[in-house]
C-alpha cells in the first residue's frame, strides 16, 4: 500500500485500475499541497512576503525573468531553487534564444544553460508542498494503460482490411476507421525506423511546433526528456527535404507511398500549386501527441501508423452535438480551449468522455491506417515512440461541408499561401472546370440544409415548435420585442 502522504491529490481517485506506485517520486523531492497538512516543517515560509502569492501566479511572475535573474532568485532559498527549476520557464527562453548550434541535455534548463547532467545539483527540496510544481511531474509520469485498453465495445473504432472506393464513399465517409492492409506495401513503412531516418536525414532540420530542429538533435530529445506534453514534430515539407516520389507504383517510380484507392479522391487537388497544406510527417516520443481539434478547411484525413502504436479518441460534430468533455470552443468555433495538457486531460475527463454518447475509441497499430471524418474532434497519443504520415484530403461526400467552411468560416480558412486571395472563389472557379456536376450537387445541399434552417426558425418564430423541443437545439437566445436583432442561425 503506498503512503498516502506522497500521492498527488488527483491519485485518491477510486480507480482500481491507476497503479499509482509507478509513479516514481519528484527528483526535487516536491510534494502535492495536501501533503502541507500533515507536515511539520514548510521551506515555502523561506520565500518571505511572496508567500501570499499562490504557486501559480509566483510562476507566472517568474516568467517575466531573464536565465541570469531566474539563477540569481534560485540561489536566495530552497523553495525558490525549486520554483525555477519549472521546465516551462526554461522552455519558454531557449525556445525564444533559438541558438543554431546547441546540445540536447535532458532538460530544457540544462540545454538553456548548456549544463552537462553530472553538474546539476541535487538539492532536496522534500518540505516543499505544491500542485503547481508537482503537477507536471506527475502527469510526465502517468500510465497510459488504464485510459487506452478496456475499450467499451460500442466505442470501438471498426477494423476492417481494405475498402473500395464505392464502399467508401456510399458508407463510410463520415465514420472513423482503421484498415489493417493498405499501407502494408509501402516502402516507408518496411524502411522507416528512426535508425534509419538518423543516418540518412540526421543533419536535416524538421518543424518541430515553435523551432526547426535538425533530426539528430530531435532523436536526442525523444529518447531524453521528461516533459509533460513532449515537443512535437510535425512537418509539412518533408516530401521536398527527403526527396520522396509519392503515388501509386504503376505511375511513379520508386514511391515511397501512396494513399489507399478509397482515400485517392481529393477535391482540393483542382486547385494545383494553390491547394493548401496537405501532408505532414509526424514524429514523437511515447506521451506525445494531439490535443483535441478538427482538422482544417473541414478537410477529412488519413494518418499512416508507420512505427509506434497510437491511441484515438474521438467526436463527432454536428448542431447537436457538444464539444468533448474539457474542451471549450467560442459560439463561432474559432476559438478552441483545450487548456490541459493530454495527460491531464486523461487523468480529468477521459472517463466522462468514454461515457459520452457518440465517443470513439481505438488503436492505430503499426501498419494501419485510421480515417479521421471531415468536422471530428480528436485527441492522440502515442503510446511508443512513433513515426506516422498524415494527409487531408476532400471526399465527394464532404464537398458541401468544405464549401460551406471556406465561404462562411472565411477567417478561420488556413495553410494557403498568402497569394491565395479568395480560396473560396478560386476552390468554385476549379470545381466548376473540373467536376461541374458534383460542385452542383454540392451546392443544391447546401441550398437545401439553409432552407431547413430558415423553415424551422420561421415555425419557431411563429410559435410552431418550441424552441425548447425542437431538434437542432444547441442555441439558445432572449427575444426582444420583435426577434429583429437575432440571426438566423
Ligand atoms: O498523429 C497525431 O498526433 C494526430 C495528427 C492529427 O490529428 C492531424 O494531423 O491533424
Ligand atoms: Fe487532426
Amino acid at each position: 500500500m503506498p503512503d498516502i502522504t506522497t500521492l498527488p491529490s488527483h491519485s485518491l481517485i477510486q480507480d482500481e485500475d491507476l497503479d499509482i506506485e509507478a509513479i516514481p517520486s519528484h527528483p526535487l523531492g516536491v510534494k502535492p499541497s495536501g501533503n502541507a497538512l500533515l507536515a511539520t516543517s514548510n521551506i515555502r515560509t523561506a520565500i518571505g512576503s511572496w508567500q501570499l502569492l499562490p504557486d501559480e501566479l509566483i510562476l507566472l511572475l517568474l516568467e517575466s525573468l531573464d536565465g541570469a535573474s531566474l539563477l540569481r532568485i534560485g540561489r536566495t532559498c530552497k523553495a525558490f531553487y525549486a520554483f525555477t527549476r519549472a521546465e516551462e520557464l526554461w522552455k519558454t527562453l531557449f525556445v525564444r534564444s533559438s541558438p543554431d548550434s546547441f546540445t540536447w541535455r535532458g532538460t530544457w534548463r540544462s540545454t538553456y544553460l548548456n549544463l552537462p547532467a553530472t553538474k546539476v545539483p541535487q538539492i532536496d527540496c522534500s518540505n516543499l508542498y505544491s500542485d503547481a510544481l508537482y503537477r507536471p511531474f506527475n502527469c510526465a509520469h502517468i500510465q497510459l494503460d488504464p485510459y487506452v485498453t478496456k475499450i467499451p465495445a460500442r466505442n470501438q473504432i471498426p477494423r476492417l482490411p481494405d475498402l473500395s472506393p464505392e464502399e467508401f464513399h456510399e458508407k463510410w465517409a463520415d465514420r472513423p476507421f482503421i484498415l489493417t492492409e493498405p499501407i502494408k506495401e509501402w516502402p516507408v513503412y518496411k524502411n522507416w525506423t528512426m535508425g534509419t531516418l538518423l543516418s540518412k536525414y540526421g543533419q536535416e532540420k524538421f518543424r518541430a511546433e515553435a523551432v526547426d530542429w535538425a533530426l539528430r538533435t530531435y532523436g536526442d530529445y525523444m529518447a531524453d526528456n521528461a516533459d509533460e506534453s513532449p515537443l512535437y514534430l510535425f512537418d509539412r515539407n518533408f516530401v521536398s527535404k527527403m526527396g520522396l516520389a509519392v503515388g501509386r507504383p504503376d505511375e511513379t517510380p520508386d514511391p515511397a507511398y501512396w494513399p489507399p484507392t478509397c482515400f485517392a479522391e481529393d477535391l482540393f487537388s483542382v486547385l494545383g500549386s494553390d491547394r493548401p497544406d496537405r501532408q505532414w510527417m509526424i514524429v514523437g516520443p511515447e506521451r506525445s501527441g494531439s490535443k483535441f481539434h478538427k482538422d482544417p478547411n473541414a478537410t477529412s484525413a488519413w494518418n499512416a501508423v508507420l512505427r509506434g502504436p497510437k491511441y484515438w479518441i474521438m467526436f463527432p460534430s454536428g448542431d447537436k452535438q457538444d464539444p468533448p468533455p474539457g474542451v471549450f470552443v467560442s459560439d463561432d468555433q474559432s476559438e478552441v480551449t483545450s487548456p490541459l495538457s493530454i495527460a491531464e486531460w486523461l487523468l480529468t475527463f477521459h472517463a466522462e468522455a468514454r461515457r459520452t454518447a457518440g465517443c470513439m475509441e481505438g488503436i492505430c497499430g503499426e501498419g494501419e491506417i485510421l480515417h479521421v471524418p471531415s468536422g471530428w474532434w480528436h485527441l492522440v497519443v502515442n503510446l511508443e515512440p512513433s513515426i506516422a504520415i498524415t494527409q487531408n484530403f476532400i471526399p465527394r461526400a464532404h464537398l458541401g461541408a468544405a464549401l460551406d467552411f471556406l465561404s462562411n468560416k472565411a477567417d478561420q480558412v488556413s495553410g494557403f499561401k498568402k497569394n491565395v486571395e479568395n480560396p473560396y472563389q478560386k476552390f468554385i472557379a476549379g470545381m466548376q472546370d473540373a467536376y461541374p456536376e458534383l460542385l452542383k450537387e454540392a451546392q443544391e445541399e447546401l441550398q437545401r440544409k439553409a432552407e431547413g434552417k430558415k423553415r424551422k426558425w420561421d415555425d419557431i418564430v411563429h410559435g410552431k415548435v418550441d424552441p425548447d423541443e425542437q431538434e437542432t437545439g444547441g442555441f439558445s437566445f432572449g427575444f426582444g420585442d420583435d426577434g429583429s436583432d437575432v440571426e438566423v442561425p
